[in-house]
């Protein structure tokens, strides 16, 4: 006994540095924004939009789906609010009452005799075509939700997103060599910018509004997964593999999501926030971020036919190798590389 007691003492020192390193690399991410929060709150790089308190993120004593912004979103609202709730709630309710009518009609000094029957024909072929015919109705709506979130239109515009431990980074392959780092606020940070406590980031992933955004998930370390309820959008993000997704949202506004996938220590501190933009106001984002405009009409597939033709607009010099150059070759292939994946 005190041998086991020894030895769970001995575990428990050896684990606690273990803890410790594992925790360490969090502490200049968490260091930071706490460190500027201290001082003055923090200026965003960007003048972001105010969030809407009552569009793209949960409220207070609320069930349900959060409304949807996304046609599919709102097909599948559809699906759980008209077609699968009252189908679960007529069959609960209807074996409900079979079980008390049973219970009370049946009892023993109800029916003191019981009767001896074990087959009924009709009855069994009843039971067995019912709950055949509901699955049918329900198969119909639910395979083609299924087919178009699978299906996704041609992009207006990629954007890769990677799941780091703890945060969000995003990149926009088509629009030039920049990645956006977004961390969580803290919860002045949150009061003073009128973010919903804990959801909050200093940098937002930005898309413009009425296009089709493709979106390619991967990580750097676990696996996250990248989950926006008011799209209707969740994709797993695995180090080594690229999965992708695909959205479409006309209203411009601030739409909340969180890791959705058990990833470490601080899960529940990588929220994710997506501003979505008037197209004429991305453009000036993407500015603000070093990007180009560019990529986002000429798609990745034209953009390497551009970057294969001969004599570019532009020639690249040596004396400005970091400029961005539009239609640039290596991103392209990233989303090239996704595609061929699928
Ligand atoms: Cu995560």
């Amino acid at each position: 006994m005190k041998t086991l007691k020894t030895m769970m003492l001995a575990f428990a020192l050896a684990a606690t540095p273990a803890l410790a390193q594992e925790a360490a690399p969090a502490a200049p991410a968490a260091a930071a924004p706490a460190a500027a929060a201290a001082a003055t709150p923090a200026k965003p790089s960007f003048d972001y939009a105010r969030p809407v308190a009552t569009i793209g993120q949960p409220q207070p004593g609320s069930i349900g789906i959060q409304p949807q912004v996304t046609a599919i979103g709102q097909d599948a609202q559809w699906m759980h609010d008209a077609v699968l709730m009252p189908v679960i709630t007529v069959i609960s309710l209807f074996v409900l009452a079979l079980l008390l009518w049973v219970i009370v009609r049946y009892r023993r000094v109800a029916n003191p005799t019981p009767s001896k029957t074990s087959h009924h024909t009709v009855i069994e072929i009843i039971w067995t075509l019912v709950p055949v015919l509901i699955l049918v109705v329900i198969a119909v709506p639910s395979i083609k939700l299924i087919a178009a979130q699978y299906s996704p239109p041609k992009a207006d515009l990629t954007v890769k997103v990677i799941g780091h431990q703890w945060y969000w980074s995003y990149q926009y392959p088509d629009n030039g060599d920049f990645e956006v780092v977004s961390n969580i606020l803290t919860e002045d940070q949150d009061k003073a910018r009128g973010e919903p406590r804990l959801l909050g980031v200093d940098e937002r992933m930005v898309v413009p509004a009425g296009k089709v955004i493709k979106i390619i998930t991967t990580s750097d370390d676990v696996i996250h997964s990248f989950a926006v309820p008011a799209f209707w959008t969740k994709m797993d993000a695995v180090p080594g593999r690229l999965n992708e997704t695909w959205f479409k949202v006309d209203r411009p506004g601030v739409y909340y999501g969180q890791c959705s996938e058990l990833c470490g220590a601080k899960h529940a501190y990588m929220p994710i926030a997506v501003e979505v933009m008037e197209p004429a106001r991305f453009a000036a984002w993407l500015k603000s971020k070093g990007g180009t405009l560019a990529g986002e009409k000429p798609t990745a597939s034209e953009a390497i036919e551009a970057s294969s033709a001969p004599a570019p607009a532009v020639e690249p010099t040596a004396t400005t190798p970091a400029t961005p150059t539009p239609g640039i070759a290596t991103p392209a292939t990233t989303s090239q590389a996704a595609t061929a994946q699928n």
